[in-house]
């Protein structure tokens, strides 16, 4: 296995390596050490069925299953479609061809996801770029003033505003009683410890933190106005053009992600699961 940073501080591509097949300890160990260092890895060149993508996730902790389950594979519920392609006039995946904006996975659940993986089956020939940004060194480089503002603070993550603000263009977005039921209001720490290196990052995901926990809209809505530009520094971003067959990860602890629209006439579908933290660090502080 070969490894190449795509960026300073964010950002390591993988090759050499076959995800589809048993991955000894040494080699899986000597993953896990450069994607949690490095926040998002890429593997260019796999050619994953479901069921190697599961078992590939699998190895970094239990995997979820998504709360939208309209969007989960017909085989396996623990696999989710993201795709602009319809059957029989009904999508198949979530997040359709339009942006999807800065957001951190599943922040608004009250233990919100640890990895995502996602695996490139079909791409368009133009668009559709994904975005990550290192939210660790946004935090380090934070001014003291700011770190003082979001310190002690928690941030509330709804999916059920942010279903209700997209409604209109969205319907598909809207959950049933019993989603919301699993997915309630959750407030979370603006300044996250990783459970696992003991590093800080700024926990706020544009799409989801509706208000800082005890402030007013208005007063939330400025102090995450001021935030914005400090997570987003082109050099803390590394923006992945997808090729089929590539594998990318990335850790929602200390990163956010977007993705760019794309023609609506081009077919993209990708497979993702997701894990949880370990089960002595599952609601992180
Ligand atoms: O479509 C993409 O590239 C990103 C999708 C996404 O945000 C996710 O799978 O969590
Ligand atoms: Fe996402």
């Amino acid at each position: 296995m070969k490894t190449r940073r795509l960026n300073p501080t964010i950002g390591v591509e993988i090759t050499d390596v076959d995800l589809s097949g048993p991955l000894d300890d040494a080699t899986f160990g000597a993953i896990k050490e450069a994607w949690l260092h490095n926040k998002v890895a890429v593997f260019p060149g796999q050619n994953l069925t479901e069921e190697a993508l599961m078992r590939f996730g699998k190895r970094f902790g239990e995997l979820e299953i998504h709360v939208r389950s309209t969007y989960h594979s017909r085989h396996n519920s623990e696999v989710m479609i993201v795709s602009n392609k319809k059957e029989e006039g009904r999508s198949i995946g979530v997040l359709g061809d339009g942006e999807a904006v800065w957001h951190i996975d599943q922040s608004y659940m009250p233990q919100p996801t640890f990895g995502t993986i996602l695996f490139g089956e079909e791409i368009p020939a133009e668009g559709g770029d994904t975005w990550f940004a290192d939210l660790a060194t946004a935090y380090e480089r934070l001014p003291q003033d700011l770190k003082a503002k979001i310190a002690g603070k928690r941030g509330v993550n709804s999916v059920d505003r942010h279903n209700r603000r997209d409604a209109a263009k969205r319907p598909d977005l809207q959950m049933t009683t019993e989603q919301l039921k699993r997915a309630p209001d959750s407030p979370h720490p603006l300044v996250r410890t990783h459970p696992l290196l003991g590093t800080q990052a700024i926990y706020y995901s544009p799409s989801h933190t509706a208000e800082v926990e005890g402030q007013s809209e208005s007063d939330s809505q400025a102090l995450f106005a001021e935030l914005l530009p400090h997570m987003t520094e082109s050099d803390l971003v590394y923006k992945h053009h997808w090729s089929v067959g590539d594998v990318v990860m990335w850790d929602n602890s200390s990163t956010m992600h977007r993705r760019d629209p794309f023609p609506g006439q081009y077919s993209r579908l990708l497979k993702r699961v997701s894990f949880k933290y370990p089960p002595e660090h599952r609601i992180p502080v």
